[in-house]
């Protein structure tokens, strides 16, 4: 009988895509100032150029919810908060609700599997009280819900400072999983010198470490910064 390489691959792609439709879907929460450096994380370290695809759908006045169809991820993106304190509040309060409203449900798919909490190491000197005083509300509010919090410390460069000031917050005893510097992309400061990005491998390390393993698929199913955790999982 002959069989024609268009059935086999036609095949080979609907076996792929019912493996993608079984995944569960990994919902992450990014916070973090405007301009920290969220969205280009967001799009080094997912497939599907998910923060590209535009300002996500608002589910409430301030969050928003990034998708893609075929891709086993949500992100929930929050505005910088360059508000104003009214604004800010508002922020913080749709952010505790929406980890409440997650560890309510009972579907996996509908809880909030991590947080990533940008700080900026380029333009920050030493990182604000106002930010050190809402990392300690909303750490503390998570003893109920117990999402890792990751602190990313972003654009982080110079190394020694971004070292610096990750020794600052571990000082802090927040409850969260850990502080990791990362620079997404390359950095270029003149013809002489760029900077080479760094610690998204190391992140995704520790993302694996932190999430149940129901999520462990989808996660390797969407990372695309370290191909050696990805190639082990298929
Ligand atoms: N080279 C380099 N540039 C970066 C990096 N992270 C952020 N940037 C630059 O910093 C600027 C702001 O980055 P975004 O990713 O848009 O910041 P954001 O946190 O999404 O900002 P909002 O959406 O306004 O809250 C952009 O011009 C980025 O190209 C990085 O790791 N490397
Ligand atoms: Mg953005």
């Amino acid at each position: 009988m002959e069989i024609k390489t268009e059935t086999i691959v036609k095949q080979c792609l609907e076996t792929i895509q019912e493996k993608i439709n079984d995944l569960n879907t990994l919902n992450i929460l990014v916070i973090g100032k405007s301009g920290v450096g969220k969205s280009t994380l967001i799009n080094t370290m997912f497939r599907g150029e998910l923060a590209k695809t535009g300002l996500g759908r608002p589910i409430t006045q301030e969050i928003r919810k990034i998708e893609k169809k075929d891709v086993p991820l949500v992100i929930y993106d929050t505005p910088g908060f360059e508000l104003s304190s009214s604004q800010q509040k508002q922020v913080k309060e749709e952010i505790i609700e929406l980890l409440e409203q997650g560890a309510r449900s009972k579907d996996i798919n509908d809880a909030i599997h991590c947080i990533w909490y940008c700080i900026n190491v380029g333009a920050n000197r030493t990182f604000d009280e106002t930010e050190l005083q809402w990392l300690r509300t909303l750490t503390s509010e998570n003893q109920k819900f117990k999402v890792p919090i990751f602190i990313v410390l972003t654009q982080a460069i110079p190394k020694k400072k971004a070292q610096e000031m990750k020794q600052l917050i571990e000082k802090e005893n927040l409850d969260i999983v850990k502080v990791v510097p990362v620079l997404a992309k390359d950095m270029e400061f003149d013809d002489e010198y760029t900077a080479k990005a760094y610690g998204l491998d190391h992140l995704v390390d520790l993302m694996s470490e932190a999430l149940p393993q129901e999520l462990e698929k989808a996660f390797q199913n969407v990372q695309i910064a370290n191909l050696e955790a990805k190639k082990k999982e298929c």
